[in-house]
């Protein structure tokens, strides 16, 4: 599918941190903003807005349903303005609306394909999850699984196909959303598998998964995929992660694919980053995939 979208890139924040039970995240968007983190690349980005929860929704998943359902209008927007989308979370649980957003403008163009980079699988539903929040289910939610306000968004119909997606960087997870992703059959590369065989030949079998039969893709980087001792400002930090050095070097492979429509970065928590650290990796992660 022939696009040019990466002329110009839209940025969207989303300041929430109602999906995890450290709110932090929440002042991620408005941080990296000020720091002027994704501004001085060669592709020209812009902030076109930056959503935040309703005020009078009590529950967290009444809240966050009605958010991303912003937000997936908002995505399906800009790429129908022909920019590309770079959604700014908040906690992971606007994939969501981000993918649902990409999906709903793929429309009757094709599938669409996933890149899933962190630490965890986000894979749980409320009949597996210890904890309850929110950030840990959006996956589980994109293939239709789960709390049905979540997996309703835009369309009833499932966002993703499992033979479309791919994890990366997974090493911190429970039995139940395990069992689910084995279940559908989804690829799931775990930090172990990156440290044999390398984070960029890793990242080429996901493009290959996310390329094939789809109409595009799209890539969610959740920053706790980092190792926390070099950037420790994320809401659910993970031990034996990537340095932001190798996973830079990968996303240039995604530099200039047409197929990606895509991407959001999600987790950064100021609260917790020393430095700027956290941000900055932001910025250079962004700066290598575009
Ligand atoms: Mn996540």
């Amino acid at each position: 599918m022939q696009r040019h979208l990466k002329n110009s890139v839209g940025l969207i924040g989303v300041a929430s941190g109602l999906g995890a039970q450290d709110h932090g995240c929440e002042d991620g968007p408005l941080l990296l903003g000020e720091l002027k983190i994704f501004q001085g690349n060669d592709i020209p980005a812009q902030w076109e807005d930056i959503l935040r929860p309703a005020a009078n929704l009590k529950s967290p998943t009444a809240a966050i349903a009605e958010l991303c359902s912003r937000l997936a209008s908002r995505v399906a927007d800009e790429l129908a303005s022909g920019r590309f989308p770079l959604v700014i979370g908040g906690d992971h649980s606007c994939a969501i609306g981000t993918w649902s957003g990409v999906h709903q403008w793929l429309g009757a163009r094709g599938p669409l394909g996933l890149i899933w980079i962190d630490a965890h699988m986000d894979s749980h539903t409320f009949a597996t999850t210890p904890s309850g929040a929110l950030h840990g289910m959006p996956l589980a939610c994109l293939l239709g699984h789960g709390e049905p306000a979540l997996t309703s968004i835009a369309t009833t119909e499932p966002k993703l196909s499992p033979e479309h997606v791919c994890l990366l960087g997974v090493r911190s997870y429970e039995a139940g959303e395990a069992a689910l992703l084995n279940k559908l059959g989804v690829r799931v590369i775990t930090m172990n598998e990156i440290r044999q065989r390398g984070m960029t030949a890793a990242l080429a079998e996901a493009m290959a998964i996310a390329r094939n039969g789809t109409a595009g893709y799209g890539v969610s980087i959740d920053l706790d995929v980092l190792d926390p001792a070099e950037e420790p400002g994320v809401g659910s930090p993970a031990p034996g992660g990537l340095s932001c050095d190798e996973l830079e070097q990968a996303l240039h492979l995604l530099h200039g694919d047409p197929a990606m429509l895509a991407m959001e970065i999600v987790e950064y928590n100021p609260h917790r980053d020393r430095d700027h650290l956290t941000a900055k990796a932001a910025g250079a992660l962004f700066r290598s995939a575009l």
